[in-house]
């Protein structure tokens, strides 16, 4: 156990046990928890639990099976809307992923509201998938999309933003916590703008929701988008919080069997929420996993998990300023990060860097995150990215920190 951590991090470790994996026989470290986290036992072993006791298709069949399958999974959804603070399982669709729940909302959302007069704000530091989402949303449109600027030092430019948010913005898309520069953006600031010009916000919590204790109404968001296997859960699920009068007024993103109320050769109706946005069989395994997920996490306790990311990503920043070398990018503070820090080794490219920290055994990720307008305004093709969870340790960290030392040796 680390002094003065809340979190019991041996006892964690031995419900993962990925983390005793060796390689040349090194005890693997793995620092890539922002791409996507291990899985603890009680999460697969939800799912074996599934296919093994009562595996059937849901909301469809009247034997038992399904009908436990259907209850396991519907409560699934009051589970993770529970978690983020949703009202309930009408606010809280299962998608494949944030992407996908990006995805819906430019579709379903932005492609009927959206004309030539109206502008889409996003910010500077956006992944992908909200970025070119909402990009091509707007050339389908018309609608101008616009970037809030950041500061020298990583964080959001909210004089700019301020600015930039006018009666003509329609939506306004950002990313709670980045997953290149790691900081924590004023998302609930930015909603207050949003509303004051009638305009909608979309958080993209991938980085929030693993990461700290995250309540939708507090934000006071309008969407809201995370995927399960950055916090524990499987891979093909995550979660789309939407306000519920909203998502009433939306177009089905997907057509098919289950989001139908009523169909006939001519006419369809659509299913009550958040069923009418789930088209065809769901993730069902996964879904009931993702609540296991959920509870795994809600039994640490998200402040702890929090404070704990602080702490490593305060020492990381700590020891990386140390070696001198170091390009780090984003806020110097850890209190206003995430749990992960980007980087660069003077003279060594990143992906050289990650190959030389993987002879280590120390998993760490190069390249540009999905960020790349981003690292253009850097002025970098890519950084190396250490990102925490639950189970790392400063020791861990120590490691991260020999590796480098290797590397700069190999390429002096
Ligand atoms: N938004 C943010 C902030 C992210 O970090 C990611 C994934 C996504 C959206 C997309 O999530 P997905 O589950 O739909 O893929 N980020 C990363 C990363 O930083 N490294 O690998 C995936």
């Amino acid at each position: 156990m680390q002094k003065s951590d809340a979190l019991d991090v041996e006892r964690i470790r031995e419900d993962f046990p990925i983390l005793q994996r060796e390689f040349d026989g090194q005890q693997v470290v793995y620092l890539d928890n922002a791409a996507t986290t291990q899985t603890p036992k009680q999460v697969v072993e939800a799912i074996s639990e599934y296919y093994y006791e009562y595996n059937a298709n849901v909301h469809r069949g009247i034997h038992q099976l399904s009908q436990e399958a259907s209850i396991a999974y519907e409560e699934a959804h009051d589970t993770v809307a529970d978690f983020v603070g949703a009202d309930g399982r009408e606010e809280m669709v299962f998608t494949k992923n944030t992407t996908e729940a990006e995805n819906l909302v430019a579709y379903s959302w932005g492609l009927n509201e959206l004309g030539p007069e109206d502008e889409i704000v996003l910010t500077e530091m956006e992944h992908h998938a909200s970025l070119v989402t909402w990009q091509q949303v707007g050339k389908k449109t018309g609608a101008e999309v616009k970037y809030i600027p950041i500061t020298e030092d990583g964080y959001l430019d909210m004089e700019a933003a301020a600015e930039l948010i006018t009666d003509d913005t329609e939506m306004v898309s950002a990313v709670h916590v980045s997953n290149s520069l790691g900081t924590v953006n004023p998302i609930s600031e930015l909603a207050d703008i949003a509303h004051d010009h009638d305009a909608l916000i979309f958080g993209d919590g991938a980085q929030a929701v693993p990461n700290r204790p995250v309540d939708v109404k507090d934000l006071d968001v309008d969407f809201y988008a995370f995927s399960g296997h950055k916090m524990a859960g499987p891979t093909g699920i995550g979660g789309l919080y939407g306000k519920e009068e909203i998502l009433e007024d939306m177009e089905p993103y997907l057509y098919g069997g289950d989001m139908i109320r009523k169909v006939t050769y001519e006419e369809s109706t659509w299913n009550d929420l958040p069923w009418k946005f789930e088209a065809g069989t769901p993730s069902i395994a996964q879904g009931i996993a993702f609540a296991e997920a959920v509870e795994y996490l809600e039994d640490i306790g998200m402040e702890n998990v929090q404070r704990h990311e602080e702490r490593l990503a305060g020492y990381a920043l700590e020891q990386l300023s140390e070696l001198g070398d170091i390009d780090i990018y984003g806020p110097m503070n850890h209190r206003d990060r995430g749990g992960l820090v980007a980087f660069n080794l003077e003279g060594v490219h990143a992906h050289d860097l990650a190959s030389i920290m993987n002879d280590s055994a120390v998993a760490i990720r190069a390249g540009d995150h999905c960020t790349q307008p981003l690292h253009d305004k850097l002025g970098v093709a890519a950084s190396a990215r250490a990102s925490f969870y639950i189970y790392n340790t400063t020791e861990e960290i120590d490691k991260l920190v020999e590796a480098i030392d290797d590397a700069r040796e190999l390429f002096a």
